[in-house]
């Protein structure tokens, strides 16, 4: 009765190898064709490429992470038609090559943000982190955004002033590739950029969301799906968004997947049952007004995948990712929930009862200190992650068939 297992392999270039991944004990692996230009058709012929290269490993691809949107999809303007247009022959596609559940986001410009990826802890491990000064700082002072101080009250600029104060020309520079150069799994971050960033090409793709509000872009969301929602239910094919993440608006950007209201409006919109949620407790957790429990046990049946992790939080938008089952999270009763759902679905007769999981980020450590990885997707960190889990859903699971 466990979840599906699975672990995130950004593809061939992955330093952490399909060998590694059944080591740490999934049987399923969620992955993406990252070399293919947003916006682009994913072929039969590249995703059978990608599936072979998984099956001979004796693993499985059963999510696909993401299929981006491209950007005019968001903002509703240039080739807006013909991207859309395009997601659809892509999700017939994966469909035709037995993949079912796709994730995506919604998120404007950037895709995941933290300010900091090694926030070194007590135990010599380190984390990825987001300090909401530092995020101001960069915008106020690095970027420059024309009109940025009306994004924040005195107080935050006068914390952001402090915070830039103390940064030396280093501090600086990371920051800045922190927040702009892309994490692995955005749109255009993968792999990291050698290049380095533009501050002007940055400020010029915010521009094209300057007379966008929220109500606009949850209008463009709801577009979209009531346009590739047909084609998901036609192919049987899982749709589900990922929240923002941090799950709060940054850059004056308009962020409209934070919250279990930003959930409900477009379910009421477009109600089918594929049009689902990636249920990311570590995003969503890093807000307090967020109730995990209650978000889940109101969409339970639209939960399509599943990325489990904690963040430690404060009032103030500062985060850092805890240990899998420390920090805000209510984990346990996170779990418990989603193995009933399990069952709940399984007497339905659904075919999809048994959940796709991945253990979500992890702690940089032991030997991963040493070695090159992507921010977040260590292996050893993972894989502490991935058993922990295990571990409580076996228990949950046993209690449960008692
Ligand atoms: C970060 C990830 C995100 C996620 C996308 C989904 O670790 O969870 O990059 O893949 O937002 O579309």
């Amino acid at each position: 009765m466990n979840t599906l297992h699975t672990w995130r392999w950004y593809g061939p270039t992955d330093p952490v190898s399909l060998s590694d991944i059944k080591q740490a004990g999934a049987v399923a692996v969620v992955s993406a064709l990252h070399h293919i230009p947003t916006g682009n058709i994913w072929t039969i012929p590249e995703i059978l490429k990608r599936k072979k290269i998984i099956e001979n490993s004796g693993l499985l691809w059963s999510v696909v992470e993401s299929l981006p949107i491209h950007e005019d999809i968001k903002i509703r303007k240039g080739n807006y038609q013909k991207y859309i247009d395009n997601y659809k022959v892509s999700l017939e596609n994966l469909a035709k090559c037995n993949i079912h559940v796709v994730c995506y986001n919604f998120m404007p410009v950037l895709d995941w943000t933290r300010t900091n990826l090694f926030l070194e802890l007590e135990d010599g491990s380190k984390a990825l982190c987001f300090q909401f000064s530092a995020l101001a700082a960069f915008d106020l002072f690095i970027l420059q955004r024309p009109n940025a101080s009306k994004s924040y009250a005195p107080k935050q600029i006068e914390e952001a002033k402090t915070t830039f104060k103390e940064m030396s020309d280093n501090d600086k520079n990371d920051l800045v590739k922190t927040i702009i150069a892309g994490l692995p799994g955005s749109a255009d971050g993968y792999p990291m950029r050698e290049d380095g960033y533009d501050l002007s090409l940055f400020q010029k793709k915010l521009n094209d969301y300057n007379d966008i509000g929220k109500k606009d872009m949850r209008q463009n969301l709801v577009a979209f799906l009531s346009e590739v929602v047909p084609i998901a239910e036609k192919n049987d094919v899982l749709l589900c968004i990922h929240p923002d993440d941090p799950p709060f608006a940054i850059l004056g950007l308009p962020r409209i997947m934070c919250t279990e209201t930003d959930y409900a409006h477009i379910f009421e919109n477009v109600p089918s049952i594929n049009n689902g949620i990636t249920l990311c407790t570590g995003s969503l957790g890093a807000r307090p007004d967020n109730d995990l429990v209650r978000i889940v046990n109101r969409f339970s049946e639209r939960l399509h995948f599943l990325h489990l992790r904690s963040t430690k939080r404060d009032d103030n938008n500062n985060f850092y990712e805890a240990n899998h089952l420390e920090g805000d999270v209510p984990m346990y009763e996170i779990v418990k929930l989603v193995l009933q759902e399990q069952i709940k679905r399984k007497n339905e007769g659904r075919t999809d009862w048994q959940i796709p999981m991945r253990p979500d980020h992890g702690h940089l450590m032991l030997d991963d200190l040493h070695k090159h990885t992507n921010p977040g997707y260590s292996a050893i960190g993972r894989l502490r992650g991935l058993a922990e889990l295990r571990g409580l859903e076996l228990g949950i699971s046993k209690f449960l068939s008692d």
